[in-house]
């Protein structure tokens, strides 16, 4: 971030940029123009609009409008707003912990194993708990892959099982065990409530009763994870949103790496 090339260029774009003090773009620097949706459990009418714009000025926007409004059933009334951000963040002070390690594709996570590991890393992967959302796991994992990225199934030096979604704890623990898995995948998708994170933890302290949790990477993902969360939890690394199978076979060759040589 404080690279001559980044600030050089935002500054050529435009001299009113200030680090210190951002806010959203819209049209011209520092206008602070934000898009928001909500619905309100009010009638459709001029009324509901009214309230909708209050809204949006005890939200802290100035100027708020209207620009689209619609009944999504009687009592109920969807709003999209336009409003001027009247807020900014300091982003020069921002620290986001994140995974340590080197992205590589699969080639070059295949080769790594192969000269560094000597054998086949295991990998078992699950949506845990009573969360029923597959196509993330399915994203890290499918031998199809997603978004041009080949999940873990198709590298040559994993061997990887999904057991697919609303697998219990227990049942997930019986098969890393069984595999003798070197690395685990979790994946939690519904967060409300709390539900990933007892879920989550409810994992660590039953491997942790097994004696297991010191010997496998442990790892979760989901679109509302992060690796701080993730790290706070006992877990060895978190994904988010915009992560791919090379990002996560990449860190476990790295980490397995470390803890066998060192
Ligand atoms: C498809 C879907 C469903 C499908 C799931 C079908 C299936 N086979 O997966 C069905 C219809 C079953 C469903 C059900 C429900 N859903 Co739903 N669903 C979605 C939806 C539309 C898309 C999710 C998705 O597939 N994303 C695409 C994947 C690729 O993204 P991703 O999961 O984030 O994965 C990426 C990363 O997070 C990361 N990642 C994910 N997992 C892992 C794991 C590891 C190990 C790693 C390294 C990385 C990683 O890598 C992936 C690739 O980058 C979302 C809304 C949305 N647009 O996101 C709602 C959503 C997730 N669902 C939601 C809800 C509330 C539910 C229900 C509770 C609804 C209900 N009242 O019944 C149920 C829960 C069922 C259950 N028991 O879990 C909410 C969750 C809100 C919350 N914060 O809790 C959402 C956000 C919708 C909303 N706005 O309200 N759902």
């Amino acid at each position: 971030m404080s690279g001559g090339l980044y600030s050089m260029e935002r500054n050529d774009f435009d001299q009113t940029l200030d680090l210190t003090r951002i806010k959203p773009y819209g049209d011209t620097m520092n206008d602070g123009k934000t898009q928001i949706s909500f619905t309100l459990p009010v009638p459709c009418n001029d009324e509901a609009i009214e309230a909708a714009k209050l809204l949006m000025k005890k939200m802290g926007f100035e100027n708020p409008q209207v620009v689209f409004y619609k009944e999504l059933t009687p009592g109920f009334t969807f709003f999209n707003c336009y409003g001027s951000c009247a807020y900014t963040v300091d982003f020069t002070t921002i620290h986001v912990p994140k995974v340590d390690s080197t992205v590589w594709d699969m080639d070059e996570t295949d080769t790594f194993i192969r000269e560094h590991i000597g054998r086949k890393i295991v990998v078992v992967g699950a949506s845990t708990g009573t969360d029923a959302h597959t196509v993330g796991i399915d994203a890290i994992m499918n031998m199809k892959g997603y978004a041009g990225h080949y999940g873990i199934e198709r590298y040559e030096m994993f061997e990887a099982l999904n057991m697919g979604s609303q697998v219990p704890n227990e049942e997930f623990i019986a098969k890393a065990i069984e595999m003798k898995a070197d690395a685990l995948l979790v994946s939690q998708t519904v967060t409300q409530k709390d539900v990933h994170i007892q879920n989550l933890t409810e994992l660590v302290e039953m491997l942790e009763a097994e004696g297991l949790r010191s010997k496998v990477i442990l790892i979760c993902g989901g679109p509302r994870i992060s690796h701080e969360l993730a790290k706070e939890l006992g877990y060895d690394a978190g994904f988010s949103m915009n992560s791919y199978a090379n990002h996560v076979a990449s860190y476990i060759a790295q980490e397995l790496n470390k803890r066998l040589n060192g």
